[in-house]
């Protein structure tokens, strides 16, 4: 099949203004009813276009044309469409299909998880349901009934409000449910099965009240708490932050165990992946409540920025997830600590989008064409997308950008927009010119950015020049935000020759040329520039600071997260040295610099607890992997380890004080304060655990055993199962034994090991696989054991033997046939290939070559193959 292009789009050639839709759940066949009503959306004087309707997989049963049933010469159809060449310009189009929900694998369209009938419609389930024009261009109103037993689904639900309900013979009965907001058939959900609900009010600023519906299995009734509240929380912040109401009398959110996105936005009726939900102290994570509060604040937020105003064609895919990630993101850093918020998000785009960018799969945040639509759910359309909506609104002001929102929301509700509509709106209220700006959207790969500055005593300026390289050569139009420091580290005024006042802090200098110079007034003696601040722009900085510029930096910047990035850079630097040292077989050591900086950073006071745990931790082996040409696997695994070790045992006294500090105190809250806690303690229980000292690995034991919360008992539970000794053995087993009950729970027990950096991890996996927990078939347990092994343990996963490639590969296989959304996610880590030594290099591309030879090969799958090999 051939790639979509953005180039190809037309407008849809019917419009579709009201659905009509009556599901029949059987446990056996599943009986759609779609009653459309169509409207010519093209002059037909200029000759009448067939109507064409997608549909895949489906049976069908019955095809009427204003109530006439077609013969079957008055259509057409194929594999993928159902065409009818003649129709009046407006008419009723009747489609009866019939599905077997219980045997859809690919958790696309309508399925069962648990028993819960759920749907899962973007980006193109809604055609796995009935035969409908199925893009999300095309809004009509619906109106659903569902029917089923009423003992197995006492629950059904769909979009909207609740219009009618009532029996039925034979212990069946029905509810009708009518969304008056048009919207995509993407954002369509049905909801039908043997649920409890969790529920709170929200009384909107206007005064509206909704109430507030999360439905879960009975079994987890106790862990819905954190995300009703985190639901109103979102509620109220997207009024304060953006002016947005919400508006529908009701919100539900639909609990299911078998996902494979993260959440659905659909109007009025989320469905989310359990592990967005779920949470109670002893079962869930810091992190976890974190990830709870954010995606539910996500899938809110998209009630605006994707429902009320959605995307045109899936090329757009950014102008509701960039925009959407940008916003939750703020949401977060507002319940939260923003810089440590900002250090998170970028380290995932560092861990996840920087690769990607760099890349075969790389792509524009809005790509020009495509093959499989699955695979534009990229780190690159969410976070780069969020990075972009950064800088526009660094360009534009805090306050245009509010106004430029509000313009776009009211512009374009009801509606299908694009990036220029979003970029519009901006420029209008900004009164910018954002044309060079729009290349950031057209321009895959991650730009670089060369900074040089130099100092003249005599005129007392200083001087910085600017050269940035991108893929296609044309320049961007980049914000940098920036500070000078004296040597005593404070701060200089950044006064611009030719202007008057001095630059306000967090206005950014703006890059439009491959290079440029900025001279400052008034500079009596060589600064140390902090560039880049809060990371206003996703580039690659190359600045040449020496250790006591970096060590001036991480203590003194104005900036939290450049004293962050100061002290990565530190940390990178020396552990490449360390590379370098066992690459030419020298001795290892460590530089006095970095302890000397760590040791600053623990007698610092600990104020702000969650930034000293992100300040003392080193960069990951994939970070550091990126900044090698040539992957060195074993080399960074080895350098890191001995400069964590080595930090441990010099620091060994401040870092135990620290651990002592950070003890618990009451029971468990998330609240900032004591998430800092307990990841400040977390962070100095790391290193010392790798002074492989028996009274250490008993406390971590204890602290594993004893812990009233999930945080606490996992961190410890981590350090037991990634270091040599019986007591990691003995908290698997423990651990397994107690939350056998909770599948979220295993989850983390099977991604534990599946990180180990012990040498016997690919054996493990290799078991842990046969285990009878494991199942392909729910993706949480598929991640969970088989991409934390190939993601977050590049030195057991790039195993000399090639046996962690053959293991992914076999995987990708099964998942061909089974879920191949998840089989082209699997794929990924082979297609990085080209980074690798010749032998691994081999290896993958083998793999990758192997599995482009299975017969039938899905198109998400192939799509990810084809281009890994291209
Ligand atoms: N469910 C996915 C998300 O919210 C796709 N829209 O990002
Ligand atoms: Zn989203």
């Amino acid at each position: 099949s051939h790639p979509v292009a953005l180039s190809d789009y037309t407008p849809p050639d019917y419009r579709v203004e009201a659905v009509h839709l009556t599901v029949d759940l059987h446990d056996d066949v599943t009986l759609v009813q779609a009653d459309l009503s169509v409207v010519a959306n093209h002059d037909r004087a200029g000759g009448i276009r067939p109507l064409v309707l997608d549909g895949r997989g489906l049976v069908l049963r019955r095809v009427a044309l204003d109530g006439r049933p077609l013969a079957a010469g008055e259509y057409v159809r194929d594999d993928e469409t159902l065409t009818m060449h003649h129709v009046p310009e407006r008419c009723t189009v009747s489609v009866s299909t019939e599905l077997k929900p219980q045997e859809n694998t690919l958790l696309e369209g309508l399925y069962r998880s648990g028993g819960t009938f759920c749907t899962q419609c973007e980006a193109e389930g809604f055609r796995r349901i009935t035969y409908f024009p199925d893009r999300p261009d095309v809004l009509a109103v619906y109106t659903v009934t569902i029917t089923a037993d009423r003992a197995t689904c006492p629950v059904l639900l769909a979009n909207g409000n609740l219009a009618a309900s009532g029996d039925l013979p034979d212990g069946r009965h029905y509810a009708t449910w009518h969304d008056p907001f048009p919207k995509p058939s993407y954002l369509f959900a049905l909801v039908a099965g043997n649920l409890v609900k969790a529920e709170d009010t929200f009384v909107t600023k206007s005064g509206r009240q909704v109430a507030l519906q999360v439905y879960v299995q009975s079994h987890n009734r106790d862990k819905c708490d954190h995300a009703v509240r985190s639901l109103a929380e979102a509620m109220r912040w997207d009024e304060e932050a953006f002016g947005r109401e919400y508006d529908l009398d009701l919100y539900m959110i639909v609990a299911v165990d078998d996902f494979n996105f993260g959440a659905m936005e659909n109007k009025g009726l989320n469905v989310f992946n359990s592990r967005y939900v779920l949470a109670r102290p002893d079962t869930a994570t810091d992190a976890d409540y974190a990830a709870i509060e954010g995606v539910i604040g996500h899938e809110y937020f998209h009630n605006w920025s994707g429902n009320r105003v959605t995307c045109r064609d899936w090329f757009q895919l950014s102008v509701k997830e960039g925009l959407t990630i940008f916003r939750d993101q703020e949401f977060s850093a507002a319940m939260g600590s923003p810089a440590v918020k900002r250090i998170q998000d970028v380290r995932y785009l560092r861990t996840h989008q920087f690769p990607e960018d760099a890349g075969p799969l790389a792509h524009p945040v809005r790509p020009g064409t495509y093959d499989a639509i699955n695979n534009l759910y990229t780190a690159t359309v969410y976070n780069k997308g969020a990075e972009l909506i950064r800088m526009l609104r660094t360009l534009v002001g805090h306050e245009a950008f509010r106004r430029g929102m509000d313009l776009y929301f009211d512009r374009h509700d009801g509606t299908g927009a694009t990036v220029e509509n979003l970029v519009s709106a901006l420029a209008e209220t900004s009164g910018r010119d954002l044309t060079q700006f729009m290349r950031w959207y057209r321009e895959a790969g991650t730009p670089e950015v060369h900074v040089t500055g130099s100092h003249d005593a005599d005129t007392k300026a200083y001087t910085l020049t600017i050269r940035q390289t991108v893929a296609e050569g044309e320049p961007l139009l980049i914000p940098l935000v920036m500070g000078l420091l004296d040597r005593s580290g404070n701060e200089l005024p950044v006064h611009l020759d030719g202007e008057q006042a001095p630059l306000d802090s967090g206005r950014a200098l703006e890059l439009s040329r491959q290079e440029e110079t900025f001279r400052f007034r008034g500079i009596p003696e060589e600064p140390v520039p902090s560039l880049f601040r809060g990371f206003s722009a996703p580039v690659r900085l190359h600045y040449a600071y020496t250790e006591a510029d970096l060590a001036l930096l991480m203590g003194k910047d104005g900036d939290l997260f450049n004293r962050w990035e100061a002290g990565q850079r530190l940390m990178t630097g020396t552990i490449m040295h360390v590379v370098a040292d066992r690459q030419a077989g020298r001795e290892l050591r460590l530089p006095p610099a970095l302890v000397e900086a760590c040791g600053t950073l623990l007698s610092s006071g600990e104020k702000d607890r969650a930034f000293l745990a992100e300040a003392l931790t080193l960069p990951s082996e994939n970070i550091l992997g990126e900044q090698m040409e040539e992957i060195d696997v074993e080399g960074i695994f080895e350098a890191r380890s001995f400069v964590r070790a080595a930090l441990a045992r010099q620091l060994r006294g401040e870092l135990s004080a620290l651990w002592d500090r950070c003890r618990p105190g009451g029971p468990y809250r998330f609240e900032p304060e004591e998430t800092g806690r307990r990841s400040l303690a977390a962070c100095c229980l790391g290193y010392l655990m790798t002074l492989d000292d028996p009274s250490i690995r008993q406390a971590c034991l204890r602290q594993f055993r004893e812990a009233d919360n999930m945080t606490d008992s996992l961190s410890a539970l981590t350090l037991l199962a990634h270091t040599e000794g019986r007591e990691g053995e003995t908290a698997l087993a423990e651990f397994h034994t107690r939350w056998r009950g909770e599948p979220l729970v295993i989850d983390k027990w099977f991604a534990i090991q599946a990180a180990s950096p012990l040498p016997d991890t690919l054996a493990r996996v290799q078991r842990l696989l046969e285990h009878p927990d494991f199942t392909l078939a729910n993706p949480n347990r598929a991640r969970a054991l088989i991409l934390s092994f190939a993601v977050n343990n590049p030195v057991r996963f790039h195993d000399q033997a090639g046996g962690g490639y053959r293991l992914l590969a076999d995987h990708v296989i099964k998942l061909n046939s089974l879920n191949p959304m998840i089989g082209a996610r699997m794929a990924e880590p082979l297609t990085r290939w080209r980074r690798h030594e010749p032998n691994r290099r081999e290896r993958m591309k083998a793999e990758l070559e192997r599995i482009a030879r299975e017969p039938s090969l899905a198109r998400d799958i192939r799509d990810v193959v084809t281009k890994g090999l291209a």
